[in-house]
């Protein structure tokens, strides 16, 4: 079983896994650990008004969404879901669009891609997951939600709804928790008064599962035990995958204010990639020059996105009232007049 303590451990073990899958969770991890790298720069080129890193959260992210089935299920993420976003083959150049704050929901197709947009309501997306996973029982199909949140939106009344909205109707959601242990400035201990946030899942009916959140292997088990029951027919899962936020909140904070960076260097020595590495290699799964190749190609895709959203075209205004509502109001026609007549001025 997973503690706070054991989830602290310095080595994994890939073992028991297929090399396959490892080589895929690093290659993921790999990319997106580059691509995080360039977005924060091109937030201080300017070019992103603001960014929020998934360093040190790599695991947690693309271990998860690469136990699901794109083709069936819907992932609900926060504003932190890069990684998740790659592993789970969301079109890049589109989804990183949506920190150039070009349109309010990226230039992908959120419905095709079966990825949320991007979505800053602390919580929120929680109970759009389970809505849907109530509609894709009546519809009789077997897909399934995963939501993700963070520990700060585990306090949130919305999030509580939820899961004891699936709980009791035995809805198909895996209730994904990143516990990066900060809520921007507010700590765990300020957060959780009962030891975990995977321990609350028993009040809502559910199993609660901590894992490692750094530790590849163990959360891609995990996720996928939970889809599978959500598949099954038997309900939700509570999973909290422990981890670290490294860097800053997003690139407008300063954790140098509120917290030990001590504390933080320790985590970065725990660093996922790391630990996948050198498991794999333990493992015979790779080795130093299939790893060197993997490493420059993803670094080649990470150039490709950067680019490609850095040269992005800026999508037409009139786009602006085009997905509001399904039919358009009166209100929203006479909006979309008077901004025709001042950009046609
Ligand atoms: C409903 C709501 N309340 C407050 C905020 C302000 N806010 C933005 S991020 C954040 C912290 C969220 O922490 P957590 O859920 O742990 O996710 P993390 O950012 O650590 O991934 C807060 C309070 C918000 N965006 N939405």
């Amino acid at each position: 079983m997973t503690t706070r303590e054991s989830a602290g451990r310095d080595t994994i073990t890939v073992d028991h896994l297929p090399p396959e899958l490892t080589r895929a969770l690093y290659r993921d991890m790999r990319t997106a650990r580059d691509l995080d790298t360039e977005a924060i720069a091109l937030q201080r080129q300017g070019v992103f008004p603001a960014y929020v890193s998934v360093r040190g959260q790599e695991a947690a992210q693309v271990a998860s969404a690469s136990a699901l089935d794109p083709t069936r299920d819907f992932v609900f993420p926060t504003y932190r879901e890069m990684a998740s976003a790659l592993a789970y083959g969301v079109e890049m150049v589109g989804y990183m669009a949506t920190h150039r704050a070009l349109w309010h929901g990226g230039l992908y197709d959120v419905m095709a891609s079966r990825f949320g947009a991007i979505n800053a309501v602390v919580g929120g997306p929680v109970p759009h997951a389970v809505g849907w996973a109530v509609g894709e029982r009546l519809r009789g199909d077997d897909g399934v939600a995963l939501a993700y949140f963070g520990d700060g939106a585990s306090s949130e009344g919305d999030v509580h709804e939820a899961m004891n909205f699936a709980g009791v109707f035995g809805a198909p959601v895996v209730f994904f928790c990143q516990n990066n242990q900060w809520a921007l400035s507010v700590p765990n201990d300020r957060q959780i008064a009962g030891g975990s946030i995977s321990a609350r899942a028993a009040g809502y009916g559910m199993p609660g599962v901590l894992v490692d959140g750094n530790d590849a292997g163990a959360v891609h088990q995990a996720t996928t035990e939970a889809v599978a029951r959500a598949r099954r027919g038997e309900g939700p899962t509570l999973i909290e995958a422990l981890t670290y936020r490294v860097e800053p909140h997003s690139t407008s904070d300063d954790p140098g204010r509120y917290r030990d960076e001590t504390e933080t260097l320790r985590w970065r020595d725990r660093d996922p990639l790391r630990l996948l590495r050198e498991a794999m290699l333990a493992a015979g799964h790779t080795d130093e020059a299939r790893l060197a190749e993997v490493d420059a190609q993803a670094r080649r895709e990470a150039e490709r996105i950067r680019d490609g959203v850095a040269t992005a075209p800026e999508p037409d205004g009139s786009q602006l009232f085009a997905h509001v509502y399904r039919e358009t109001t009166e209100e929203l026609t006479r909006q979309h007049r008077t901004w025709q007549e001042e950009v046609e001025l």
